[in-house]
């Protein structure tokens, strides 16, 4: 990559290695995990690079092997990782995924990241001039809950990317086990003010808002400001506000689900590769949700998320196992 291309996306944010318990039960009786690379806002970057943008992902990770893990994760997919700072002293961060318990069918997070290198990045490790090639800027909720340190590194890069005509996008992802819905809200709602582009998915909407349905959560996310704002449904699918003010829906693709984590967050780098292709608005959102349900049978947040020649021909039926 030459020193001033463009990048189509830079997202911001940690990165963390995913333990996912291979069986169902509470974990002290889990024998045996799935590691992957995982954090909100690398699965956009994976997603949408391997959906043929270039991309850059901008965080910072221990100088141990899970650092090492995420970093070679992202560049197995061409992402570029020029802008994520080693830390000496910190440690990358993880996440363990309990299956099945206490709830059948329900998974759960427990998070092992409280002074974690990706959620040390200060606003002063950021390279102005790197985020002033982005074409979009993609942060989420989980930097602003996170840490004071990462929450302002992310306001900056979105100011300083903005700019040189960025477009900003954020996706609220509320995680309960960071923040109350009181502490989010008001820092979720300044970021909304900020962003042209705006993801949510109906729960959070429900949890922050008590938005009635998918329509009331979408125009509550415009009302903020974004012009392209999409809320996720899951089972029910998405509806969409494009940027040339039609709203498109889809069905939701049913799915084997094998892991729902990172679902979402393969949804938002399929419409971010439809924005910045131009392929037509409803064509995004079922791309997207086709995206998300592949995402969902495969174990591992980003794992799934197929090239842009897999989903074409996964979309038009022709697959053919090679
Ligand atoms: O969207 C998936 C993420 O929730 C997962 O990768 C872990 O980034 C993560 C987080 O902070 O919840």
């Amino acid at each position: 990559m030459t020193v001033d291309a463009r990048l189509d996306l830079i997202t911001l944010g940690e990165g963390l290695v995913e333990f996912g318990a291979k069986t169902r039960g509470p974990l002290r009786r889990v024998r045996s995990y799935d590691v992957h690379a995982a954090g909100s806002e690398l699965n956009v970057a994976i997603g949408a690079a391997r959906l043929g943008l270039k991309v850059g992902w901008i965080s910072r990770v221990g100088a141990d092997e899970f650092g090492e893990l995420l970093v070679a994760a992202a560049r197995a997919d061409g992402v570029d990782t020029s802008r994520v700072v080693r830390a000496e002293e910190d440690p990358t961060g993880i996440f363990v995924v309990q299956r099945g318990y206490p709830v059948d069918g329900e998974s759960s997070l427990m998070y092992y990241r409280a002074g974690s290198a990706g959620s040390r990045l200060t606003a002063s490790e950021l390279d102005a001039a790197y985020l002033r090639r982005a074409e979009i800027l993609h942060t989420t909720g989980i930097s602003l809950a996170v840490s004071p340190e990462l929450a302002a590194a992310a306001r900056e890069a979105a100011d300083v990317a903005s700019q040189s005509g960025a477009r900003r996008s954020f996706d609220v992802n509320y995680r309960a086990k960071l923040w109350t819905p009181d502490a989010a809200r008001p820092q979720v709602e300044a970021a909304l003010t900020q962003a042209e582009i705006a993801f949510c998915s109906l729960e959070d909407a429900r949890t922050l808002w008590a938005v009635a349905d998918a329509e009331a959560a979408l125009e509550l996310l415009a009302s903020f400001g974004p012009d392209h704002a999409v809320v996720s449904c899951g089972r029910d699918g998405a509806i969409m506000l494009a940027p040339d003010g039609t709203v498109v829906r889809s069905a939701a693709i049913p799915a084997n689900v094998v892991d729902p984590t990172g679902a979402g967050d393969a949804f938002c780098s399929a419409v971010l590769t439809g924005l910045t292709r131009g392929w037509p608005a409803e064509v995004t959102l079922q791309r997207a949700c086709l995206v998300g349900s592949i995402a969902c049978g495969v174990a591992g947040d980003n794992d799934g998320i197929p090239t842009l020649d897999e989903l074409e021909r996964i979309a038009s039926n022709t697959w053919v196992s090679r």
